[in-house]
């Protein structure tokens, strides 16, 4: 099958090695990876796309799996010296490995390459097995409107304050005159099925399906659309994306995101929806909004356990 993937950082990137292993066991055609650039920010004249980097160092065996970001290794001599300039921000390490993708990333972006070019061109370094593509090539990085009305960078707000200020909103400046990177529209019209990943709904799956078009293309595919629950247990299993979701008013329960992304028959978007053992009573809640509930394996400990939820959401 031709497999799209839509998908956010650590959850986005555990998903996408499942994706591969088992389109590789077929013997099926690599998938296309839609990668969330909401998290994307301008730091100490460098630009950061964390969630692609996410994806990218993950598919290439380099990525530090257990912190959850950067590669594997990295050390922080570079860091150390903007802290003593007092660049960038104190709480966000730059480490020097990593460094060397953003100053290569922002070389290519001064000399006139598009995001998508710049992250065609870095694929090009590993074989990924699937192709990346960023949601769109225009800048429209998250901010946080906090309930006094101050507005920050999402990076400031979920690295500096660890999501403990409340959220009124998340807003990404741009994104209504934003398009569709080159051959996101295509991937998803000739798709066989449409993968949402178990990404954070709000600040990863959001900024992509807010992208003007992608929504409506996902919607009008001819594709099966099968989403994977980030929530096991009424848990979002790692960061804070239970705060995210209370800011728009969507409980942190595997039934509630499934009717926050909605029923494809319904206006929605979802054919199935895949949730763990521990949420199986809450099948029948998600069948009744016209979304086939699948009860799945969802813990991706490994890439064995990831492949077998990937294989999981296909047969869905
Ligand atoms: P981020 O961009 O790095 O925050 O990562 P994503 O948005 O791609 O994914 C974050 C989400 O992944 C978390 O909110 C969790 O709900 C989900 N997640 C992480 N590990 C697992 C797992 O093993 N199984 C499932 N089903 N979801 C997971
Ligand atoms: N997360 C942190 O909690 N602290 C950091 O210092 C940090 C640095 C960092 C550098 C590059 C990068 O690509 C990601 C980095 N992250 C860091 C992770 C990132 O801020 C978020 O976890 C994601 O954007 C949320 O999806
Ligand atoms: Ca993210």
């Amino acid at each position: 099958p031709r497999v799209v993937v839509l998908a956010g950082g650590v959850g986005g990137a555990k998903f996408a090695l499942g994706v591969r292993a088992a389109l590789a066991a077929r013997g099926a055609a690599p998938a296309t990876v839609i990668v969330n650039t909401g998290d994307d920010l301008w730091l100490s004249g460098v630009r950061l796309q964390p969630d692609v980097d996410s994806i990218l160092y993950a598919l290439a065996g380099v990525n530090d799996a257990a912190r959850g970001w950067g590669r594997a290794g990295d050390s922080e001599r570079v860091n150390a010296e903007l802290v003593a300039w007092g660049a960038g921000w104190p709480w966000f390490t730059l480490g020097d490995l990593d460094l060397g993708t953003h100053l290569a990333r922002t070389g290519w972006l001064r000399e006139g390459l598009s995001p998508s070019q710049v992250l065609a061109r870095m694929s090009q370094r590993w074989p990924l097995g699937v192709r990346l593509l960023p949601m769109t090539d225009a800048e429209v990085d998250t901010h946080v409107l906090l309930g006094d009305g101050r507005r920050m960078h999402f990076q400031e707000w979920w690295t500096r304050h660890r999501a403990t200020l409340e959220p009124a909103a998340f807003e990404n400046p741009g994104i209504d005159t934003a398009t569709p990177a080159p051959g996101v529209l295509e991937a998803i019209r000739a798709a066989d099925v449409i993968l949402l990943a178990p990404s954070n709904p709000v600040v990863s799956i959001g900024p992509i399906l807010a992208v003007p078009g992608i929504r409506e293309a996902v919607r009008a595919a001819p594709a099966r659309v099968v989403g994977v629950s980030g929530i096991i247990g009424g848990r979002v299993v790692r960061g804070m994306a239970d705060v995210c979701l209370a800011a728009i008013g969507v409980a942190t329960s595997a039934d509630a995101v499934a009717a926050h992304y909605g029923a494809g028959g319904a206006g929605g978007l979802l054919d199935a929806w895949l949730l763990a053992e521990e949420d199986a009573a809450l099948a029948p809640a998600v069948d009744a909004l016209g979304i086939r509930a699948v009860v799945a394996p969802l813990w991706m400990t490994d890439v064995v356990a990831g492949t077998a939820l990937a294989e999981a959401a296909l047969r869905a």
